[in-house]
């Protein structure tokens, strides 16, 4: 009789680390020639813990772009990583990292995107953050795009509405493959790709004062030219480095139903299909039929050139990758109530919620890797989860964050269990390794660190690292292969 053996562990080759992206934690953002991107002239709000997402529509573009200052637009100062790489990828090594996820700002190396030569200093920045870790036998694992593009490239073309946009990208994207050939072995291309329907900042569209069929003809239109762009990146990576990887990266949210009313499930399968359509065209390598009733109900009519379903078909991704923080609910009624400043659903009462109002969903983290696995069959990458809280630094410099040690530890259980279900995952980097300026409400005072940074939300602070109590945690998960948790 076939018997196969019953797995319990996680795989001996587990990728290990932690995330981060270059307009959170760089700074530096006008140093040896970088250009300005679209997430450096999001303004920070006063208060938008329980707001929006930042909107640029508070001062004009064009005023943000004049504002030379980094006093309203914390992004453009991070943690000052730029200098700092050396001694924080040293503490990444102390707690064993087995991979750091980060990502290169396009700006860096092409300043407004449109240049034919690029930026050697950009070029050559990565080149010693790469050193660095091969010093201590850590992979990166690359972002080509984190919610950022020149700013040059929104002004000429509104972001990646414009098809020129693809040109621009694939340039760029050819330049790095090329440069980093023999140090690079996975690669995403968009951060979190479903968020561009959200907004600015993703897409660089600028909606101003349009009606929802507009605004989401604009953002599928713009997603489009995403999935091109990412697919021709794919085909350039094979031809560059045919050993590479290349992954989507989603923000995974499963919708639950409501109630176990059938008009309530169905409700949150369309829901769940929004959120899937992204790794379905990435993955399986076209347009899924359940999109086309949507498209034709909300009158959006996607513009394909008639190459692109063929560029799709044959450069889909080697691995689906996610970030996973929340998960939503919604019934036939439609949303009541919206979750924290990231989450489109209603509030599920079986969970607790961060002081952001997160919900906090291990269990979901199984669920989502269990349907990820079956959907697409392709390896799995969790590349962001943790959580964002307020943490005190006692007057010996120590950080008693027993709350996230309780939150990483619960959903690594939860891993566990999925990879016991044989879900394959390749695996886990939490977000972020260190205190950085958060995306959606641009404070430091969100933090996700095992390792605090002495910066406040107005930047005043030495910048040195303290090493949290979930920092030695982690460290001890590395050392057993997960056996500790
Ligand atoms: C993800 C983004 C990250 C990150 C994280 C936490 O959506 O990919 O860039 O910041 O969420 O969110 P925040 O910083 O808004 O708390």
């Amino acid at each position: 009789m076939y018997h196969k053996e019953k797995i319990t562990e996680f795989p001996k080759d587990f990728l290990w680390g932690g995330a981060t992206a270059a307009n959170q934690v760089e700074g530096a953002w006008q140093t040896n020639g970088k250009g300005l991107t679209t997430a450096e002239v999001v303004r920070k709000a006063d208060d938008r813990r329980h707001g929006s997402m930042g909107d640029v529509n508070e001062v004009t573009l064009q005023e943000a772009i004049n504002d030379n200052s980094d006093e309203h637009y914390p992004k453009r100062r991070g943690v000052d990583f730029y200098h700092h790489y050396k001694q924080d990828i040293a503490l990444f090594a102390e707690m064993g990292f087995k991979v750091f996820r980060l990502s290169i700002a396009w700006s860096r190396i092409f300043p407004t995107g449109l240049e034919e030569e690029p930026n050697e200093s950009g070029l050559a920045f990565y080149d010693r953050v790469f050193d660095e870790l091969e010093k201590h036998h850590i992979e990166p694992l690359v972002t080509l795009s984190h919610y950022e593009m020149p700013i040059e490239l929104t002004k000429r073309y509104n972001g990646w509405l414009g098809r020129e946009v693809i040109g621009a990208f694939n340039h760029y994207t050819e330049v790095v493959f090329k440069r980093y050939k023999s140090r690079v072995k996975y690669w995403l291309t968009f951060n979190e790709i479903n968020t561009s329907a959200w907004g600015f900042h993703e897409t660089g569209a600028i909606d101003g004062e349009l009606s929802e069929q507009e605004q989401l003809q604009i953002r599928y239109q713009a997603v489009h030219h995403q999935f091109i762009a990412s697919a021709i990146a794919t085909k350039q990576l094979k031809s560059i480095t045919p050993n590479a990887k290349i992954g989507s990266m989603l923000a995974r949210m499963q919708t639950y139903p409501a109630t176990a009313n059938p008009a309530d499930v169905q409700a949150a399968q369309i829901e769940d299909q929004k959120n899937l359509f992204y790794t379905d065209v990435q993955s399986r390598g076209e347009y899924p039929e359940y999109m086309n009733r949507y498209f034709a109900d909300k009158g959006i009519i996607i513009n394909m050139e008639a190459d692109d379903e063929a560029i799709l078909k044959q450069y889909p991704v080697d691995f689906i990758s996610f970030s996973y923080y929340m998960t939503n609910v919604t019934s036939a009624d439609g949303v009541q109530d919206g979750i924290g400043n990231m989450s489109l659903g209603g509030r599920n009462p079986y969970l607790k919620e961060s002081e952001w109002g997160w919900q906090i969903d291990p269990i979901g983290l199984r669920i989502s890797l269990n349907a990820l696995w079956d959907r697409y069959r392709k390896p799995l990458f969790v590349v962001e989860n943790g959580l964002g809280a307020v943490d005190e630094l006692t007057a010996d410099y120590k950080i008693h964050d027993d709350y996230r040690i309780d939150y990483l530890r619960l959903h690594l259980e939860q891993m566990k269990e999925a990879i016991i279900d044989g879900v394959n995952l390749m695996g886990y980097t939490m977000w972020a390794p260190l205190d950085i300026i958060s995306f959606s409400t641009s404070e430091m005072s969100k933090r996700y660190g095992l390792i605090y940074v002495d910066q406040d939300d107005d930047g005043n602070g030495s910048l040195k690292r303290y090493k949290k109590d979930s920092f030695f945690w982690y460290k001890k998960v590395i050392e057993t292969n997960g056996q500790t948790v």
